[in-house]
């Protein structure tokens, strides 16, 4: 089959370039619209591709009734300029099935006079021409429709500089736009000149605020008196084990106090021998427990001892079925507290779903993972903002024992915000 492929500047002048080239029953195969995005509009301008061949028979795109008609039924033939035709048909801009859009053939050719295809083809044109410009009204419309939106979120217009700056560098920091804004007019409201006179200020202000709201633990609370019992529970890795080894390492080799590890992570081999490692390393008792049972004759064993740090299976927060199971194993363990471990280059929405999932298993503290990965930590500001979990620990790296800090609300706020402390 000999297929040609002509270019030209509108569909129209491609298909005369059909015509001339192969003849007026050459059969259409394929029509594409080149330049498709708007660069290469803007560069190229619209180019218009159409592939043909004078020697495919193509089967008329006229109905049976037509061609039983025979020669001569112009009637049948007028009325049939504005039926559609039964092959598929997308857009003379996209791509066909294959049908002969520069004439019928031969049989057919006498009952449809070439005037009528013409006009055929001019009116699906059009009607796709109306499709895309409807296409691309509703994208404007969607566009005009979130810069409102934006608008509507962003402060009063007639902000201070100092002011949008500071605003326009929260949203940028990925902080929720209403929490932004809050701030924003709350600043405005103290109507303080000079706490407006430099973006500096306005920063160290919003610092301040936020640090009054930002709850955190401390370091894990151990005592001689007896034995303290700390879970690390959460999503799959996010960190857990690393923290744990971690906080093992600080807590045994400066802290000096004696320290065990039980794991429930039986569900991979790698993930025990992954604590045992550590255990071994750092020269810890270390326990596996697969039942609610074994977990609290362990916990028992390692009675005597100050601190015991319990590592957990990752859980999605929604496989209930997997979270009942972890509360059930906790609740033999009986810990003084559960951390719950999220790493900071989660999304806001899901950190906090995942939070109120976990309160299920009892959580005391959230502890917070790879801060040297997140590409901006404005998000869990919606997370760490009052109402929801205290801060324990902020881990920002790989090291054991040292990638580990207990949060402290200054620096968190700070960090939170991008402001360097
Ligand atoms: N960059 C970075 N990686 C971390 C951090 N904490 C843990 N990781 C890494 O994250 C991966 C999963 O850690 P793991 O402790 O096994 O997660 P788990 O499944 O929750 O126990 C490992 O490669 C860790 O080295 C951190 O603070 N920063
Ligand atoms: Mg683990």
């Amino acid at each position: 089959m000999d297929i040609k492929t002509f270019r030209a500047k509108t569909m129209r002048d491609a298909l005369e370039l059909v015509r001339r080239e192969l003849g007026p029953s050459a059969a259409v195969l394929h029509t594409r619209e080149l330049n498709t995005g708007p660069l290469g509009r803007l560069v190229f301008g619209r180019r218009y591709e159409v592939a043909a061949s004078a020697g495919v028979n193509v089967p008329s795109r006229l109905p049976e009734a037509v061609n039983d008609q025979g020669a001569g039924s112009r009637e049948h033939g007028a009325r049939l300029e504005y039926e559609v035709p039964s092959t598929k048909y997308e857009s003379p801009l996209g791509s066909h099935d294959c049908y002969s859009m520069l004439q019928a053939p031969s049989s057919t050719l006498s009952a449809v006079p070439q005037a009528h295809l013409e006009a055929d083809y001019r009116n699906r044109y059009r009607d796709d021409f109306r499709q895309q410009m409807v296409g691309q009204l509703d994208e404007l419309q969607a566009m005009v429709e979130k810069l409102c939106e934006r608008a509507n979120a962003a402060p009063a217009h007639d902000l201070p500089e100092s002011l949008f700056e500071a605003f326009t560098d929260m949203i940028e920091a990925e902080i929720d736009e209403s929490i932004a804004r809050e701030w924003i007019e709350e600043i405005r409201a103290d109507g303080d000149p000079r706490a407006m006179a430099d973006v500096v200020l306005v920063k160290s202000r919003i610092a301040q605020l936020l640090e009054e709201e930002v709850q955190v633990a401390g370091s894990i609370k151990t005592g001689a008196d007896r034995c303290r019992v700390v879970a690390l529970v959460g999503p799959t890795g996010v960190g857990k084990t690393t923290t744990i080894a971690k906080l093992a390492a600080n807590y045994r080799l400066r802290e000096k106090l004696r320290v065990g590890l039980i794991t429930v992570d039986t569900y991979r081999v790698a993930a025990v021998e992954q604590l045992r490692t550590y255990a071994d390393i750092i020269d810890l008792p270390m326990e596996v427990v697969a039942t609610p049972r074994e977990m609290r004759e362990a916990v028992n064993r390692m009675g005597h001892l100050d601190l015991v740090l319990m590592d957990t299976a990752g859980r999605s927060p929604r496989d209930e079925v997997k979270i009942q199971e972890l509360k059930s194993m906790l609740s033999e363990a009986e810990p003084d507290e559960v951390h719950l471990v999220l790493s900071s280059t989660a999304g806001a929405k899901s950190l906090i779903a995942t939070a109120e999932r976990f309160a299920d298993v009892g959580t005391t503290a959230m502890l917070l993972t790879k801060l040297d990965e997140a590409h901006s930590l404005g998000h869990l500001v919606s997370l760490v903002r009052g109402g929801t979990l205290p801060i324990s620990y902020l881990t920002d790296g790989q090291n054991v024992p040292d990638d580990i800090q207990v949060a402290q609300r200054r620096a968190l706020a700070g960090m939170l915000l991008g402001i360097q402390g």
